[in-house]
């Protein structure tokens, strides 16, 4: 099992997979071996029915599709078609946080409440709502409109590009890339890659970097900065993460996927007494709720709810034959775990209308009765937990503890209120830059391994290293979100960090709080008087396989992050594409990505980044 991943818990729960015969993505990914060259490439066009056509890399068989569509068009509209994907997941997340928080507004939602006001209010006057003479719930009915109608053609710019240093803002004007609507770009894009539309392969990735923008300093930042208003913006959590969460004496319930609107309402109604009296009743002792991917990170950073574990974890909490409950919004939730379900008693729950799967019981979430629909999930659960076959229970027992809620504000209260503290630190060398690693599992690295052993070298030089999804609960379970990793940290770094007691791994959301880190370097780029692209900063993706994950990389680029990804996007088809995304891309937007699997070369490439930025700054 070591191959397969270097989380302790997941090996113990793989042992009792390979006893057992049950399949896992691990397996699956074997039989999909060797996978398609030409897709690998990106050089197989399934967009319309004059193909499949696919494209020779050789140069002996085509060189062109039916349509006359080349390397460079196929290989540009397969990629933004991904990155589309992606922009639209997050930005439809966002779209129904904005959803809630109106039909909370207009009196229809009576689960929900304003719960940070003085963010509300930061948050509404940025969009030029006068708040002194108002209502808080007239306040978020305002901004909820206001922001409703950055997803359409209306308006025809986004208010958070406003956030962005103005040297950043001026390189996005000039390239005409700055969003007109968060919808639109997507739509557009998706219009660009129909057949006959858009045949200039720098046209469409240009498109797709605004369709990026789009996302990061749209949708995303809505969502986060929604969810804070209704839920609260994270402050520090102490709790568990790892499979040990689940408990042998409660009913177990796992919030897996990516939106807080329901799972929050779960959280509350697991302390209702009639449910516990119930969950008594049929022999348990509690209602035990934990996380998984990025619901987990949701509920954590607000509520400390512990995190049964990542991605590639979600098989494996079934295995444990102790979860009665897996409750499921959307995104990243594996179809198999369906077919896991069939060899134990666990229920999978499906709460959206738009994400159903065969042989799952729904029970869909609106915003009207959501603490109703909660209830019910919970009540599913309880009265499945005397099917539990407490013969084939196996929790293993080697959690982690974590400390989550690190959002902007939390940050900059740590250091006293001000950036300050953070700036001289990294002027006077004692942390040399920032890495915001993130991303996903994929079966193609060892699980966890690419953002485990990253953290640890970069935090060894003393570069600061913020975490968000799978990579956040990967660095997680290996106790790098405790101030105790600070042992691992060189000197400067733990000085610094040590004086506030802070972890030298920061945890800061789910994957649409990647947002929060773009405002975190905009904070750091302004202060210094520089564009994001100046600072000794740098992005990782060392385990990424999801569409959000691309459109997270071009927009980290688009804000002139560097990025390195550790699984090989499906470019190098294109020689053209290729180049364009390497030294072309860093003439205009000052960034570039790199591809490396090695997280230890990928740390030195990184430092090697973040050494020559020292040198411009001449710090
Ligand atoms: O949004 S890190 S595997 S769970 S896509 Fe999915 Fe990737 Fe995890 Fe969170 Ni993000």
């Amino acid at each position: 099992m070591k191959d397969k991943t270097i989380d302790k818990e997941a090996t113990f729960i793989l042992n009792k997979v390979s006893k057992e015969g049950i399949e896992t993505a691990w397996d699956r990914y074997e039989r999909q071996l060797p996978q398609c060259g030409y897709g690998q490439l990106g050089l197989c066009c399934t967009l319309c029915a004059l193909g499949p056509c696919r494209i020779d890399p050789f140069g002996e068989g085509p060189s062109k599709g039916v349509c006359g569509a080349n390397s460079d068009i196929i290989v540009a509209r397969n990629l933004i078609q991904m990155l589309a994907s992606g922009a639209a997941a997050h930005s439809d997340h966002g779209r129904e946080v904005l959803e809630v928080a109106l039909s909370t507004a207009t009196g229809k939602a009576h689960g929900y409440k304003i719960t940070d006001s003085a963010k509300l209010k930061k948050v509404a006057e940025e969009y030029c709502i006068e708040t002194s003479s108002k209502e808080d719930i007239e306040i978020l009915k305002e901004l909820c409109l206001a922001m409703m109608e950055e997803f359409g053609t209306i308006k025809g710019n986004l208010q958070f590009v406003k956030r962005a240093p103005n040297k950043r803002q001026e390189i996005w004007h000039n390239l005409d890339v700055i969003p007109r609507g968060i919808d639109r770009e997507i739509v557009e894009a998706m219009h660009r890659v129909h057949t006959g539309v858009d045949n200039h392969y720098i046209s469409i990735l240009l498109h797709g970097i605004r369709t990026a923008i789009a996302d990061g300093w749209g949708g995303s930042m809505i969502a986060t900065e929604m969810s804070d208003i209704l839920f609260g913006t994270p402050s520090l959590k102490e709790t568990e993460v790892g499979l040990s969460t689940l408990k042998e004496d409660s009913v177990n319930i796992v919030l897996h996927g990516h939106n807080p609107v329901l799972s929050e309402q779960i959280v509350a109604a697991a302390e209702d007494k009639t449910l516990l009296d119930m969950a008594k009743e049929k022999g348990a002792k509690g209602i035990n709720i934990v996380g998984m991917c990025c619901t987990g990170n949701e509920i954590l950073m607000r509520q400390g709810v512990p995190l049964a574990g990542n991605m590639l974890n979600q098989e494996l909490a079934i295995i444990t034959g102790a979860v009665e409950a897996m409750v499921v919004d959307y995104q990243c939730i594996f179809p198999a775990i369906l077919e896991v379900v069939k060899c134990f008693h666990t229920k999978i729950i499906t709460t959206s209308e738009k994400a159903k799967f065969m042989g799952a019981r729904h029970c869909e979430f609106h915003p009207e009765n959501a603490s109703e629909t909660a209830k019910e999930i919970i009540k599913i659960a309880i009265e499945n937990y005397p099917n539990r076959n407490r013969e084939r229970v196996t929790i293993p027992s080697l959690s982690s503890r974590l400390i989550a809620g690190f959002s902007v504000e939390t940050i900059l209260s740590a250091l006293g209120g001000s950036i300050d503290p953070i700036v001289d630190a990294i002027k006077n060398g004692k942390i040399k830059g920032a890495v915001g690693i993130v991303g996903c599992n994929n079966p193609k690295i060892k699980h966890d391994y690419g953002h485990v052993v990253l953290a640890k070298k970069l935090i060894k030089k003393d570069i600061l290293v913020v975490v968000t999804g799978c990579s956040a609960i990967a660095c997680a379970k290996e106790g790098l979100l405790m101030p105790e990793a600070l042992s691992l940290a060189g000197d400067g770094l733990r000085e610094v960090l040590g004086a506030l007691k802070v972890p030298p791994v920061l945890h800061m959301g789910s994957c649409i709080d990647c947002s929060r880190i773009l405002v975190l370097l905009s904070a750091i780029a302004k202060k210094i008087g520089v564009d994001i692209s100046d600072l000794p900063v740098a992005g990782a993706a060392p385990e990424w396989y999801s569409q959000k994950a691309i459109s997270i990389c071009a927009y980290f680029l688009a804000s002139g992050v560097f990025t390195v990804l550790g699984i090989t996007p499906r470019i190098f088809g294109s020689k053209r594409v290729t180049e364009l995304l390497g030294d072309k891309l860093q003439e205009v937007i000052k960034a570039r990505f790199a591809i490396e699997s090695d997280p230890v070369k990928a740390a030195e490439l990184i430092i090697d980044h973040l050494n020559k930025k020292r040198n411009f700054l001449g710090i």
